[in-house]
């Protein structure tokens, strides 16, 4: 109604190609070619128009956020971000906010309204959860207060431990 949208930042148990959000964010790899994780899931469920869309975006930096179309997926948009491996970078903490605050400007670009993240880089490549899981939670809800047209953030978690450190810190 107003000029004060209420915003909502929850965490759920799930897979996130499941969701019906308006995007859900990939944890890619640089190439953007497809893996493991919740990148080969995602691909799975996408469907092959996925990997073509990929191939077609040369790539994505570290930190940074590309758009492609959901294909198969209930999603109509994959935001696809790369998180830092947590060894080999000198500034994995920057990293990992640029991928959630450069993922929330890209889906906002596009008239997203509900934005699902995974825990990027907390799987292959290392983060720890508890860390990497405040910082996710501090830019988004930072992001939020510039991107009033953004109403609902999932912070989708497929493992129990996870989950339960985002429900600590969003209480
Ligand atoms: N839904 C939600 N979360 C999931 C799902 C799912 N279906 N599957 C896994 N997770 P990871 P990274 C969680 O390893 O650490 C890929 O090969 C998982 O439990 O998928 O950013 C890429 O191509 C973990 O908490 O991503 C890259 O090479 C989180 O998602 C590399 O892995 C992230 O784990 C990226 O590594």
């Amino acid at each position: 109604m107003g000029k004060h949208t209420k915003q909502t930042i929850e965490a759920v148990l799930a897979d996130i190609t499941t969701l019906h959000v308006d995007a859900i964010v990939n944890a890619a790899n640089p190439t953007l070619l497809g893996g493991g994780g919740v990148d080969g899931a995602i691909h799975r469920a996408a469907g092959p128009g996925l990997l073509e869309a990929c191939r077609r975006l040369g790539g994505c930096r570290t930190g940074e956020a590309k758009i492609t179309p959901g294909f198969d997926l209930p999603a109509r948009y994959v935001i696809h971000t790369v998180g830092p491996v947590y060894y080999s970078e000198r500034h994995p903490a920057d990293l990992l906010a640029d991928c959630y605050r450069n993922s929330v400007e890209v889906a906002v670009q596009n008239g997203v309204r509900s934005l699902a993240f995974p825990a990027i880089s907390t799987g292959v490549y290392g983060y720890p959860a508890r860390e990497a899981s405040q910082i996710a939670v501090r830019q988004v809800q930072f992001s939020l207060l510039t991107h009033p047209s953004l109403e609902r953030v999932v912070f989708c978690c497929i493992d129990e431990p996870i989950f339960e450190i985002y429900k600590q810190l969003l209480s």
